[in-house]
């Protein structure tokens, strides 16, 4: 970062968004004296967000297992044994339950995750119902469902979908390491459909499987110079889960995940950062740390997709302790453009939700 732009944040004036971000200038960001890196981006967070407000969403696995990829992370996928049971794609009556509790228990975003390499097309319409409805809850809607054309895209999208989340996972130079079923061009291909189908895009990775510090700010880069940043960037640790190829993995100091998560705010400073997989395992002040760095979303409810989550209660104490605030979202289901797609009024609201008071 240049010192013209370091002294504009330290004047609390926003720094342009750029695109053209060098490895080794995001290198020199990790390798900044942890203070100092805190301060920064600390300062960037405040130019765009209140820093007590955390955005939340919850998650909910709408067809598990049985996937034909060979991500080495990844518990869903058929060929390594996991335990995992195969289902097929859930109701939508049953999705609707789900989406109700996580609504009464405090969240304001709803991911519905299918473990498919990509949807089918006669899968659209369903997962399309579900979307529908539980924006109709006043939900915002996530969708994480593989690979997408552009006609599946903007189905998703005139069903009322908000956010498609779909992963670059690693840095291009470690990705061979780590998938071989599809290509990181793939990936970024069906980040363009997204964007064009007017999709807010929701993409990040994982950190903690064995990539080294170049990589991990390779990561950084290719998301940060993206042709526009994502709306909410997951930085997901690691879940290791026997029978991955990935389990056993030398873990990441949690120091340079906190280093992560401050220096993906410093670079996409209007995003959500969210502090994502790998949270039960975290302590409170790892993850007051992540919140100081600059992580304002996360991953709410007991379960993530197929691995577990700290408790609500845990969450909310958290929350009262550290003084967070759940960010209050509007989402008006009811106004219709045109016949076929809905139109999201985004408002903060005042009030927290009973769920998370003190
Ligand atoms: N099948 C779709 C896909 O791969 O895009 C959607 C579901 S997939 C489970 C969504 C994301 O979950 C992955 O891209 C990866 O970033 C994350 N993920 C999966 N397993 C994980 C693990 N063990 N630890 C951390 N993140 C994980
Ligand atoms: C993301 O970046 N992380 C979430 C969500 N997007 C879909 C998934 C985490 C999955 C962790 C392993 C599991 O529970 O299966
Ligand atoms: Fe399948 Fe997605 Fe898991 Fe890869 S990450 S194995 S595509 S469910």
């Amino acid at each position: 970062m240049s010192v013209v732009s370091h002294a504009r944040e330290a004047a609390g004036q926003p720094t342009p968004l750029r695109h053209d971000w060098s490895r080794s200038e995001i290198e020199a960001l990790f390798a900044l004296p942890m203070p100092e890196l805190l301060f920064r981006a600390a300062s960037v967070h405040r130019q765009h967000f209140d820093p007590a407000e955390v955005q939340v969403s919850t998650l909910l696995s709408v067809k598990t297992g049985g996937c034909p990829e060979d991500c080495s992370y990844c518990p869903q996928a058929q060929r390594y044994h996991t335990g995992v049971e195969a289902t097929k794609l859930m109701e939508t009556d049953a999705v609707l339950e789900k989406a109700r509790q996580a609504k009464a228990a405090g969240a304001t975003r709803f991911c519905m995750g299918a473990a498919w390499r990509s949807p089918k097309d006669r899968d659209v319409p369903k997962v399309a119902a579900m979307i529908r409805e539980v924006k109709a809850l006043g939900l915002e809607t996530c969708a994480t469902l593989g690979m997408l054309t552009g006609d599946q895209a903007r189905a998703l999208k005139d069903a009322g979908l908000d956010y498609y989340n779909h992963n670059l996972d690693t840095d291009p130079e470690f990705y061979d390491s780590i998938i071989q079923t599809r290509e990181i061009q793939d990936r970024l291909t069906t980040l363009e459909h997204v964007r064009d189908a007017g999709l807010k895009t929701c993409c990040g990775g994982i950190v903690g499987m064995g990539e080294t510090g170049r990589q991990r700010a390779g990561l950084l880069r290719t998301l940060a110079n993206l042709p526009s940043h994502p709306d909410s960037v997951p930085i997901n640790r690691l879940v290791q889960v026997e029978g991955t190829p990935l389990h056993g993995t030398e873990e990441i100091d949690p120091f340079d995940f906190v280093r992560t998560i401050a220096v993906a705010r410093i670079l996409m400073p209007r995003s959500m950062v969210r502090l994502s997989a790998g949270r039960q395992d975290m302590s409170d002040e790892l993850q007051a740390m992540c919140f100081l760095a600059g992580a304002n979303s996360i991953f709410y409810g007991e379960q993530l997709l197929t691995t577990g989550n700290p408790d609500t209660e845990r969450d909310m104490a958290l929350f009262a302790r550290l003084g967070l605030r759940p960010m209050q979202v509007h989402v008006d289901a009811e106004h219709h453009d045109h016949p076929g797609t809905a139109h999201v009024d985004i408002i903060e609201l005042p009030q927290h939700p009973r769920s998370f008071a003190a």
